[in-house]
């Protein structure tokens, strides 16, 4: 099992719509995200600068690669676009920006 974090950005004033969408997360996605090794996925909000951080557990050997093409995903992705800073030149169209967390500290 590995810890990873990175950030994501929402759009101003989008913070309850993106709580909201998450509170109703689609049994699929859900589906779709422990398959491929996760769990304890959390993601946080800085309401000041609208900054996600997100953390989640992953099962070795990471299998998130594949994420991306699973239609789910995708769907997910163009659902969220009009909320979250997406990558002008991701593959697929919507992906959200990610930009890694470095670990600096952990008290077991
Ligand atoms: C986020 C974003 C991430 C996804 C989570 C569930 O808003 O779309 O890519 O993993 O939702």
């Amino acid at each position: 099992m590995a810890v990873h974090a990175f950030r994501m950005q929402l759009k101003p004033g989008t913070i309850a719509e993106y709580r909201r969408r998450h509170d109703a997360i689609w049994p699929d996605l859900a589906a779709l995200l422990r398959a491929a090794g996760i769990s304890d996925y959390r993601i946080f909000v800085d309401p000041q600068s609208h900054a996600l951080f997100a953390c989640l557990t992953v099962a070795e050997p990471d299998r998130r690669g594949g994420l991306a093409h699973a239609p789910v995903m995708q769907r997910w992705w163009d659902h969220m676009a009009d909320l979250m800073e997406v990558d002008p030149a991701g593959t697929p169209p919507n992906r959200p920006r990610e930009w890694p967390l470095e670990p600096v500290f952990h008290l077991p």
